[in-house]
């Protein structure tokens, strides 16, 4: 394909844009009744509500032509395939693989790997069932009832959104602690809070070299053995979750308790690999089964859906109608649902991380935005919050809205007043409130003329502001895993549009390069040659350390 920018159908796009940009979606829901049935979707337990944006019938054609000249599908099939699509990395992509029900057969080089990856998590299941049924007891004979998950970024923020969400099937017995944060005030809290004889470490780290998590894996082993335990004694109370079983067996785990996974998994990926651990031991390997079959029904609806009725690609190119041609550049997750208050702190990495890219697979820079700034909170304390700017702010926001329609918790009128708000804020977005009725409203009030006059312009909703919104019935692990893998999918293709690697991170191995000169500094007290920001900030933390 010629530059994106270039191509016929973002062109079209763009002059699309000029002749639509001032309709207001309050007049085409007048306009059209049955906007709601031609703008939603239905699959694998998710309906997708996707009539509050600015679109016509027509937007969207131009969308999906623009899919078509990308040819999404075919770059689909080589992900699933097993391609070296991570080419700066020379990598497979295949977390979709890890969902793959047992029989399958996917072989990659030469080699089948469904059969790997179903060998890797019954080792997995095995040590599960094992904590779960107080058969694996630490030093002391006692059962343990305390998990303390230890990784970063993809090695935290998956598994620590997933047992949040899935609280309501966790083991009762069990409590679970997620320690990422280098600052020693992070692991200082756990360890102060646990019973050492009770309680089993998972090193999670792909590639077990990762600074924060091994300074925090070594601390927690120091804090270990300084409780009583003996180096003996180690190997019950900690197990890993890594690509590099060399690391692991000098970090002086045992290699037995080692839990692997393959380079082909990215760590934003990983969580339905071993990076699962704490999960399994969370909820259970039956639900987290249950979560990967979810994602692997995503998977072949993305894979065998028409672009027209395809989830992911749908919200993929909304994103990119208001990226690329409203200027939109931040976007927001709003989950009405309290067990989903890490959601956007997840997703913030997955489509970041992934598409924070400014050159394309051919080393030549963009002309265009690609990934968004993403963010948000759980509703309704979004709504408390940073909505005021979302109504009435000078920005347009665009936002995901979800909810399940049954909670897990029903008491009194909660889940009613709830998916009220829900509803409420997205009819609001979508219509405003117009000077005419912000008027009537204040005279209904018997406010005078000139209290009105002043008051007015500050009570207008302008509205036309677009929001998606996807449902469930229930938050189950199902449910989860097709809502996770729709969002990965979406990401996909919003990569392949922009012609962009979403599966490297050299933004986040700078950081890890840049700490290692810095913390030499800090050890030795000698300033190196830096900037003088920085030699006077280095300079400052000497004096008050003196
Ligand atoms: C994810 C990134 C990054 C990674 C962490 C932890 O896609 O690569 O967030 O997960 O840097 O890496 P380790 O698992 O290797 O410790």
């Amino acid at each position: 394909m010629s530059n994106l920018s270039d191509s016929a159908p973002w062109k079209a796009l763009q002059s699309h844009h000029e002749e639509v940009c001032d309709l207001h979606m309050r007049d085409l829901f007048v306009d059209d009744p049955d906007r709601f049935g031609k703008f939603s979707v239905s699959a694998c337990g998710l309906l997708l509500d996707y009539s509050k944006n600015r679109i016509t019938t027509d937007t969207m054609s131009k969308l999906f032509a623009l899919a078509r000249e990308v040819d999404v599908a075919t770059h689909g099939k080589s992900m699933f395939a097993g391609e070296r699509i991570n080419t700066t990395e020379d990598r497979s992509v295949l977390h979709a693989a890890l969902r793959m029900p047992k029989g399958s057969e996917l072989h990659v080089d030469g080699e089948e790997i469904v059969e790997q990856v179903h060998k890797v998590a019954d080792h997995a299941a095995a040590f599960v069932n094992r904590v779960r049924n107080k058969e694996w007891t630490g030093y002391t004979g006692k059962p343990i009832n305390t998990i303390v998950n230890i990784g970063i970024g993809g090695s935290d923020l998956g598994p620590l959104m997933v047992c949040e969400a899935l609280k309501p099937w966790q083991q009762k017995d069990l409590s679970f602690h997620f320690v990422s944060n280098v600052d020693g005030s992070h692991i200082a809290q756990v360890i102060e809070s646990v019973d050492m004889a009770t309680t089993l470490f998972i090193i999670a780290s792909k590639t077990f070299t990762t600074q924060e998590t091994l300074t925090n894996a070594r601390s927690a082993r120091d804090a270990f053995l300084q409780s009583g335990a003996a180096e003996k004694d180690i190997a019950k109370h900690f197990v890993a979750v890594s690509t590099n079983a060399d690391a692991v067996a000098e970090f002086g785990i045992d290699v037995d308790n080692m839990f692997r996974f393959w380079d082909w998994v990215g760590g934003r990926y990983s969580l339905w690999s071993s990076i699962g651990l704490s999960i399994r031991l969370s909820v259970g390997n039956e639900n987290f089964d249950a979560m990967l079959s979810g994602a692997h029904q995503m998977d072949r609806h993305f894979a065998e859906t028409d672009y027209e009725n395809n989830i992911p690609v749908i919200l993929a190119l909304l994103g990119v109608w208001y990226g690329n041609f409203f200027n939109v550049r931040s976007h927001v997750i709003e989950p009405y649902d309290q067990y989903l208050h890490r959601f956007p702190a997840y997703l913030q990495q997955l489509d970041m991380e992934s598409n924070g890219k400014r050159v394309k697979m051919n080393g030549t820079v963009v002309d265009y935005a690609t990934g968004p700034v993403i963010w948000g909170e759980p509703g309704t304390n979004g709504q408390h919050a940073f909505f005021q700017l979302m109504h009435q702010g000078t920005d347009l926001i665009t936002a995901d809205f979800i909810a399940p329609v049954k909670s897990q918790n029903p008491i009194g009128e909660h889940h009613s007043i709830l998916l009220a708000n829900f509803l409420a804020q997205t009819e609001a977005l979508m219509t405003g409130k117009p000077q005419s009725d912000v008027e009537a409203e204040l005279r209904e009030r018997s406010v005078d003329e000139k209290q009105i006059a002043s008051l007015a312009p500050h009570k207008v909703f302008e509205g036309n502001r677009p929001t998606n919104t996807i449902m469930m019935d229930e938050l189950t692990p199902t449910a989860l895993g097709s809502l996770i893998a729709m969002y990965e999918h979406k990401v996909f293709v919003q990569g392949k549009i922009w012609g962009i690697n979403s599966f490297d991170q050299w933004g986040v191995e700078l950081g890890k390069q840049l700490a290692a000169t810095l913390l030499g500094e800090l050890q030795s007290q000698k300033i190196g040659e830096h900037d003088s920001s920085t030699i006077g900030l280095l300079a400052h933390c000497f004096r008050v350390r003196a």
